[in-house]
């Protein structure tokens, strides 16, 4: 590999847009902590309306890396921040320390996946600054070493994170398997609690894999529900594809409940829209939940449905808001000062 002068143009500043993904068949657990390799392969949805704007600019003239995030400078997400761009920066072999203003249009850190956008509009504007131009796999490989749910939102439309078999984890990245326009599902994400969740997934995740006496059954029966909800997404059956992703969330929440000490990411709106949304569906509405860690619910539905379903979620007793979203596409970079406006 060929490696680039450690001059850099004073202008190496470019920006990426990402939006978020919710998984349907979970990702729950690590192989290799540092690397963020998973355990299980997952598959997701990439949302449209919600986004992450971020600029990248690499200095000379800095002494550190920078993070401000929605108007703050945050110390705390800067170290992960820190360790992927030394990613690029190996690629491109500089040094340089960069300036990154990032900020999202929808609640962080509440089980809406912020961290899953947040670096992969990280790592595709940090190589656009750079000049670097990477293949989308490896954005996703590098994205999945800041959040592993980030490998997936590099793509856009229906996405499969794959397990991989490799130690250094070059094999466990994400591929698109179709585009949201071939299917354009709705999703309606009913906002429960906007606090910032108590125990965080990594947390979550490895408390899990010590101590819950179900995750040898979770892993072997993952590979089965990836090729289920594969074989109905490519036939854009609803009914299945419904069926299996609720089964993978009360799946992996079943798991991580039985951690010690029990992981308990639901309050009592989390189970009431739960409830509301099983409802629906037996009354004959196309539409299925699933739940992060965290207490939100997203119901996903046919187009059809979305507006009963957003009306009915904002009945239930405890649900403050409801957004409402299509499926989106990939991460892209966009002007600089699209990024930066207030
Ligand atoms: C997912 N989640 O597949 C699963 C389901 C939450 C529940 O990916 O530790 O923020 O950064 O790799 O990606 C959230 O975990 O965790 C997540 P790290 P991440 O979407």
């Amino acid at each position: 590999m060929s490696v680039m002068s450690t001059t850099l143009d004073t202008d190496a500043i470019a920006a990426a847009q990402a939006h978020p993904n919710i998984a349907l068949i979970k990702y729950w657990g690590k192989r290799d902590v540092p690397l963020n390799l998973p355990v299980v392969g997952s598959l997701s949805i990439t949302l449209d309306t919600l986004w992450t704007r971020t600029s990248v600019r690499f200095g000379t003239d800095l002494s550190a890396d920078r993070l401000s995030l929605n108007g703050r400078e945050d110390a705390k997400q800067l170290r992960k921040v820190s360790a992927c761009l030394d990613l690029l920066r190996a690629r491109a072999g500089t040094q340089a320390r960069a300036e990154v203003v990032s900020r999202n249009n929808f609640p962080t850190g509440a089980g809406l996946a912020s961290s899953a956008s947040g670096f992969a509009a990280l790592v595709m504007a940090a190589d656009a600054a750079l000049g670097l131009g990477l293949p989308h796999a490896t954005l996703s490989e590098f994205a999945r070493r800041g959040s592993g749910s980030a490998s997936r939102s590099i793509f856009g439309g229906y996405v499969e994170w794959a397990l991989g078999e490799r130690a250094d984890g070059e094999d466990s990245v994400a591929r698109p398997i179709l585009d949201a326009d071939a299917w354009p599902l709705r999703v309606a994400v009913a906002i429960t609690s906007t606090a910032e969740k108590a125990i965080g997934s990594t947390e979550g995740m490895n408390r899990t894999a010590e101590t819950s006496p179900y995750q040898r059954a979770w892993i072997d029966t993952q590979e089965a529900d990836l090729a289920d909800a594969r074989a109905a997404i490519v036939a854009r059956d609803f009914e299945r594809l419904a069926d299996i992703s609720e089964f993978s969330c009360l799946k992996m929440h079943a798991l991580a409940m039985a951690a010690k000490p029990g992981l308990l990411y639901w309050n009592a709106a989390t189970v009431a829209a739960m409830h509301a949304v099983r409802a629906l569906r037996a009354s004959g509405v196309p539409v299925f939940f699933t739940i992060d860690a965290g207490p939100q619910v997203k119901a996903i539905c046919l187009p059809e449905a979305a507006g009963q379903v957003a009306a009915a979620l904002r009945e239930v007793p405890g649900v403050l808001s409801v957004l409402e979203t299509g499926l989106g596409g990939a991460a892209m970079r966009i002007p600089v000062a699209d990024a930066v406006a207030a």
